[in-house]
């Protein structure tokens, strides 16, 4: 099982380079490698084994904080609309997204960045994203608020970008113009 001793933190080079597409059909291999990773997020969030593994919990994870360059991301998660994902993919790719941008109203952390980097981080508040599932199924998502957010977040990871890179440097907690929270219901 992965655990956080499998993690890469910060001057990992698999966290700033650009990962490679996963060749399909995925070999057994990569099968079990996004299996164990949807696996961990989800034992992350079980207050037994993440208290006896002492596991950071987590509602994603993507395979450049494993050390491995490769396009392949899990995340396990509620939206506040009690919207459920739960799921690996493979060569996910953002096909459109709004102009309209949101962000998490506490900031955002990350299971590689030992640290605490307070501020905003603006992200789409809509995204449409192409990808092929744990099953190996192609699937298309229309994802809104919280939810685009977590994806963003991963999708960043395989292409070498870290949350903190979108907080402005000069005024970390301005928010863009119009942007609401994601995390908080009117
Ligand atoms: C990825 C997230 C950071 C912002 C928002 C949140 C947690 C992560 C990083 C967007 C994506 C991991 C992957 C949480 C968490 C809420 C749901 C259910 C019950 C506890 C769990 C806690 F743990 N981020 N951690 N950070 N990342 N929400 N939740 N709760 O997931 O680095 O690249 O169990
Ligand atoms: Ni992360």
């Amino acid at each position: 099982m992965i655990t956080m001793k499998d993690i890469v933190r910060e001057g990992y080079p698999t966290l700033t380079e650009s990962a490679a597409p996963v060749e399909m059909p995925p070999n057994k291999e990569d099968q079990e490698t996004l299996t164990d990773m949807l696996t961990f997020i989800q034992n992350s969030q079980d207050p037994e084994i993440s208290e006896k593994y002492e596991l950071r919990p987590g509602v994603g994870l993507a395979a450049p904080q494993l050390g491995l360059s490769k396009r392949m991301m899990a995340v396990h998660f509620e939206d506040l609309n009690g919207n459920s994902y739960s799921d690996g993919y493979y060569n996910p790719k953002i096909i459109s997204h709004s102009v309209e941008q949101t962000y998490i109203s506490t900031g955002e952390g990350c299971l590689s960045v030992d640290r605490e980097v307070p501020g905003i981080v603006p992200r789409h508040m809509r995204i449409t994203i192409k990808a092929i599932n744990l099953n190996g199924e192609p699937v298309k998502l229309r994802l809104k608020g919280y939810a685009a957010v977590v994806f963003q977040h991963e999708i960043d990871h395989l292409n070498g970008i870290m949350f903190y890179d979108h907080i402005n440097k000069n005024d970390p907690f301005k928010t863009p113009d119009g942007a609401k929270p994601c995390d908080i219901t009117e």
